[in-house]
């Protein structure tokens, strides 16, 4: 009884002590934490008037960064890739928006504007540079749909991408569309629901294979079976990361629903390609695949590779081909 009367003052005196203690080492440490956070402003003019600068940027791996990026002269829109799966979205005139990151995996990543700016906008890119703790930075690796495509002697600009087991010429003037009742008539060797195989291949190609297992099947009846069947596997999967980087990305040229008539269309020296199964018919998949992350050279089709990983660029190359074959096709 006496010593609790005795002690509970200093209790008193010492635990608020203790909590005042705890809220200044907090307060402090937090101050240097954000004293170790490297904030670098990056100011965005369209790429006319010189694009992001500074426009590279080298960072240790993990290491926390602050990116302010303020848009100077026309709205503006950031990504940061690949693999990251930082969009900050649009950024009007005048403002500020800021991301805080750090980058585990070593290597070269790219900020880019993702919102038509000017006719140069797709240029409007920069590139940080993410080194390992030992100062090193990896050497970029190949990319080996692309390394094969070349190895096979395939030109990734020829017109031609499939075997032409089927030819264009029976097509010219008949659109072809996807026709799934004769799904249930055909016979369909496995192959075709290969999705290695129809990597490598073309629409022309998977026709073709149909018309061997078919023999008394027209051309154009086999073609649509062959469009029927991709759009069949194409309902199944989940596009919808693909629909927005294609929104952003891709349609200013070729179009929102992919018919090559994008606001942005007429500046490239070379009409943009409109996905459709007649325009595609010929083109083996991992061809539009390797179009899309190493450019069309001259032609004004950018380069993306560096932008998108190898899964996003497949899975907009089956979103080209869910445009081509959705019911809007001409
Ligand atoms: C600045 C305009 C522009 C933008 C933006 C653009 N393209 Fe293109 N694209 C073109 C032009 C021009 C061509 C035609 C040149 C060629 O086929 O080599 C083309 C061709 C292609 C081809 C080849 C088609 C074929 O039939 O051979 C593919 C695939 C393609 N683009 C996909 C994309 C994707 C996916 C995006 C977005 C990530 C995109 N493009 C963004 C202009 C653009
Ligand atoms: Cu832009």
């Amino acid at each position: 009884m006496h010593l609790r009367f005795f002690l509970r003052p200093l209790t008193l005196a010492s635990g608020l002590f203790l909590i005042m203690a705890l809220l200044v080492s907090l307060n402090l440490g937090e101050r240097t934490a954000r004293r170790q956070v490297r904030t670098i402003d990056i100011t965005m003019s369209t790429a006319e008037q010189g694009g992001f600068t500074p426009a590279s940027l080298r960072i240790r791996a993990s290491q926390t960064v602050r990116l302010r990026f303020h848009a100077s002269d026309v709205a503006h829109a950031v990504a940061i890739g690949p693999g990251l799966e930082l969009d900050l979205g649009v950024i009007a005139p005048g403002e500020t928006k800021e991301v805080t990151l750090s980058i585990d995996r070593p290597g070269v990543y790219t900020f880019y504007c993702n919102l038509w700016c000017s006719p140069e906008h797709w240029r409007m890119r920069g590139v940080i540079d993410v080194f390992a703790v030992d100062g090193s930075l990896p050497p970029a690796n190949s990319d080996p749909v692309i390394v094969a495509l070349t190895a096979a002697g395939i030109d990734i600009d020829g017109a031609h991408g499939a075997q032409q087991t089927v030819h264009s010429a029976d097509h010219a003037s008949i659109l072809i569309t996807p026709d799934a009742a004769m799904l249930a008539v055909l016979e369909i060797p496995d192959i075709l629901r290969s999705p290695a195989w129809k990597r490598t291949h073309a629409l022309a190609d998977a026709a073709a294979v149909l018309g061997g297992a078919n023999p008394s099947q027209t051309g154009i009846a086999l073609a649509g079976a062959a469009a029927a069947l991709w759009r069949e596997q194409l309902q199944d999967a989940d596009l919808a990361d693909a629909a927005a980087l294609y929104a952003k990305n891709c349609a200013a040229c070729h179009g929102v629903t992919g018919r090559g008539d994008g606001m942005a269309a007429s500046l490239t020296p070379t009409s943009p390609a409109p996905f459709t199964a007649n325009a595609l018919l010929e083109k083996r998949l991992d061809v539009l695949y390797a179009k899309i992350r190493r450019g069309g050279m001259g032609t004004g089709m950018p380069n993306f590779g560096a932008l998108f990983t190898p899964e996003e660029t497949w899975a907009l190359v089956d979103y080209l081909w869910l445009l081509a074959l959705s019911e809007t096709s001409p």
